[in-house]
């Protein structure tokens, strides 16, 4: 299927367009959600484009503010579902739109929409909507531009994920289109609150290993409140634990809201994706996450990721 074209196809036979992302929105949810409606706003000036969501905006001058939007209004649109795979992480209503896109870089988990765009390869979805405005022929905006390397820059970990000369060339064109890569390396990497900088020091002091070479450190919610940070955030540091010589594979365990254990795990080269999706969870290759019902499951993900690292090397 040539995708550019058939995506196109519907955004130009509807006049309503609502883009939707998944709930706990990263830098890359909001970067794509955000890049793709200055891009429909700037190239479609008659249509009505929607970002849907209801959630604080952490990236604030980069990308605009969300909506709630009306299901009547929903039901005339087409919908975008971007950065998401499966339909209980999409935050909206978006099943009763007209039409239905979806645009991810994730592991395919779930068919629901009537166009299905995932490419794996892509180290974030934001370079997914840059290449396909590309091929489009799409006028970019400072605006869109920025928000594309937003999503760029915080899901490829500044480049570390993801080292594709195809990821460097589309960088290169958003910021000859006006991206302000300066700034948002400012913006989001030079200034850490000093709780995380702390937090951070705990976790590179204190984390536990396997045998086999799984780094992990379970966060209580003692732990949560002596650092004053959260659940979620503190489980999205867990590339504190990155780059340690004979770690194969790093994981955060932080207990969150009903005391469920949200989980996320990194490897530098095994698949890790397989064990994320047997506790429910999903994700791409090397980074995976799930929702755990305890720590007492929390011992049985690392019994597995530790069994994967002595198979693999076997
Ligand atoms: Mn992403």
């Amino acid at each position: 299927m040539n995708y550019q074209k058939e995506i196109f196809k519907l955004v130009k036979e509807h006049n309503i367009i609502t883009i939707f992302r998944h709930l706990k929105p990263d830098g890359d949810a909001l970067g794509s959600q955000w890049g793709l409606y200055y891009l429909l706003k700037d190239n479609f000036p008659d249509k009505q484009i929607y970002a849907v969501g209801d959630t604080l905006n952490n990236f604030p001058n980069i990308i605009g503010k969300e909506e709630v939007v009306s299901d009547e209004l929903i039901k005339k649109s087409l919908a975008i579902i971007i950065d998401v795979g499966d339909t209980p992480r999409v935050e909206g209503n978006f099943k009763i739109a007209k039409k239905i896109i979806k645009i991810d870089h994730h592991i395919f988990s779930e068919a629901f929409a009537d166009i299905e765009y995932i490419d794996t390869s892509y180290g974030a979805s934001a370079l997914m909507v840059a290449d396909l405005a590309f091929k489009e022929k799409l006028r970019f905006s400072t605006k869109s531009a920025n928000c594309l390397l937003l999503g760029t820059l915080t899901d490829t970990g500044k480049f570390s994920f993801s080292l594709s000369s195809s990821l460097f060339y589309t960088v290169a064109k958003l910021i000859d289109l006006g991206a302000d890569i300066k700034y948002l390396y400012d913006q989001l990497f030079s200034a850490t609150p000093l709780e995380k900088v702390h937090f951070r020091g705990f976790l590179q002091c204190f984390f536990e290993r396997t045998p086999n070479g799984v780094a992990y450190l379970k966060i209580t919610s003692e732990i949560l409140d002596k650092y004053h940070i959260s659940g979620n955030d503190a489980a999205t540091m867990v590339n504190a634990l990155a780059g340690i010589q004979d770690i194969h594979i790093h994981v955060l365990f932080a207990q969150v809201e009903n005391n469920k254990i949200r989980t996320e795990i990194r490897s530098k080269s095994i698949n890790i994706n397989p064990i994320a999706v047997k506790y429910g969870g999903g994700g791409h290759k090397l980074a995976s996450g799930a929702l755990l019902d305890s720590f007492e499951i929390a011992d049985l993900v690392l019994e597995d990721l530790d069994l994967l690292i002595k198979e693999h090397n076997e």
